[in-house]
């Protein structure tokens, strides 16, 4: 197997095919050392590097690859990973407040993954940070632009269901169990027409934590939320590797729980990945696509401008015709989910901020940057948001 850059590990998608199986553990033995290497190096530069310090969610996602792929982490360097993954949940649960007015510096969503980390390794997290997110849940606090975030919903849900499954938290079982059942309520309340939970991309994990919450009222809503998904697979929703790597779980009838009862011994060979890609039948034509920026709805555009790309282009390609083309710039940060927009115009939001990607005039794009192709005649608005 090549070397793969650091760019190229993402945590996520190791964990995604580890519990399809796919490929084997030894085979993917190097995928798993770059990542370690990858992310001791992280840490180790931590005191000197603190721009690229991993975010609390991306330890925890490193954290469930090397359960994934049967790492001991009871290891004197395991032991320093998990004690910072505690302090960063210490941190946040502060930033929270005794009165659960502020927020977290990361979201509910990286916190819910830290806990259910931790839980995955059979660590006990204190019960004041468990208390946060139970608070958070039966609160609906998992709000994004008054709209309810199944994603973390889906995440905490799942981080209760291994608190409830481990024992770990006895004293607070019962708020587990009632959280548990509200976080349900909600996630089923957000079923769509077409049978998503909230939205295509967060269906996968909804899926993972109503099958480890399971009740009478859920099984006709999974079935069609599975049957949903498997028509957005076969029609090439599923681009970006991080909705990918949440849905693969659930095609195996597993979710990031099963992570919990690992079988380190089974060294099954696998099946090799179905990558399906496009045959251009013919030369791909120009298309239309207009710009636009704003900061308020309530003044003029920063920036509109109609930009000519070759027809199947995605956004990141409009972006960079029009940034080539002047007056128009933008910025970019890597993160596992792909590019995220990060500065507009020389413009970077402000706290619980971001730049929001719509269909003009107002309906917010499900893709990011790279894997959103517009159509000819589409006008995509960049609008300074909050969250
Ligand atoms: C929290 C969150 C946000 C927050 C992030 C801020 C913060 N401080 O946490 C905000 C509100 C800013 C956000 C914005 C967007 N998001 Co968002 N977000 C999430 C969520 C719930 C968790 C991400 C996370 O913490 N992951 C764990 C950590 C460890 O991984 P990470 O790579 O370090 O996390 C960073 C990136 O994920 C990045 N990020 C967040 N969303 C997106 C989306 C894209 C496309 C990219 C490239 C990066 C990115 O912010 C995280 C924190 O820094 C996921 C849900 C999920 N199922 O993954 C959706 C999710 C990733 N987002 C999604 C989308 C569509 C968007 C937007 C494009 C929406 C829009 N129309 O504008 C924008 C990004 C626009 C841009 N500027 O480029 C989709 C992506 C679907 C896909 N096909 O890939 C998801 C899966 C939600 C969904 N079900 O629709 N998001």
């Amino acid at each position: 197997m090549e070397r793969r850059s650091p760019s190229e590990l993402n945590p996520s998608i190791y964990v995604g095919l580890r519990l399809s199986n796919q490929p084997s553990r030894d085979q993917d033995d190097l995928y798993l050392n770059s990542l370690m290497v990858h992310y001791q190096l992280a840490f180790i530069n931590l005191a000197a590097d603190h721009q690229h310090e991993p975010s609390m969610g991306q330890l925890a996602l490193y954290l469930l690859a090397m359960r994934s792929g049967c790492k001991d982490i009871g290891t004197r360097k395991g032991n320093v990973l998990v004690t910072q993954l505690k302090h960063y949940l210490e941190e946040e649960k502060h930033r929270i407040g005794h009165e659960h007015k502020g927020h977290p510096l990361t979201s509910y969503y990286q916190y819910s993954l830290a806990i259910l980390a931790l839980c995955v390794h059979d660590k006990k997290v204190p019960g004041h940070v468990v208390e946060k997110l139970l608070h958070a849940a039966e609160h609906d606090v998992f709000l994004h632009r008054s709209q309810y975030s199944v994603d973390t919903a889906a995440m905490a849900s799942l981080a209760f269901s291994c608190l409830q499954a481990s024992g770990l938290n006895p004293g607070l079982e019962p708020w587990i169990s009632r959280a548990l059942k509200h976080v349900r309520d909600k996630i089923l309340q957000e079923e769509t027409p077409e049978g998503y939970f909230g939205n295509i991309y967060s269906s996968p994990l909804a899926l993972q934590a109503l099958m480890e919450a399971p009740s009478p009222e859920s099984e006709l809503a999974c079935l069609r939320a599975g049957n949903a998904l498997m028509k957005g697979l076969e029609e090439g929703a599923f681009q970006n590797p991080i909705p990918l790597s949440q849905l693969l779980p659930i095609l195996h009838q597993r979710t990031y729980l099963s992570l919990m009862q690992l079988d380190c011994n089974d060294e099954r060979g696998l099946l090799e990945a179905d990558i399906t890609t496009i045959p251009l039948t013919r030369k791909p034509q120009n298309i239309e696509v207009r710009l636009r920026v704003q900061i308020d709805p309530q003044f003029r555009f920063l920036h509109d401008q109609q930009y000519l790309v070759p027809e199947g282009a995605t956004l990141q390609d409009v972006l960079i015709k029009a940034q080539e083309e002047g007056w128009f710039t933008y910025e970019t940060e890597t993160t596992l989910s792909g590019p995220l927009v990060t500065s507009v115009m020389g413009i970077s939001p402000g706290e619980r901020q971001y730049w929001q990607l719509l269909q003009a005039p107002d309906t917010p794009l499900l893709q990011g940057i790279a894997d959103y192709r517009p159509q000819d005649g589409e006008t995509i608005l960049l609008s300074l948001a909050s969250w």
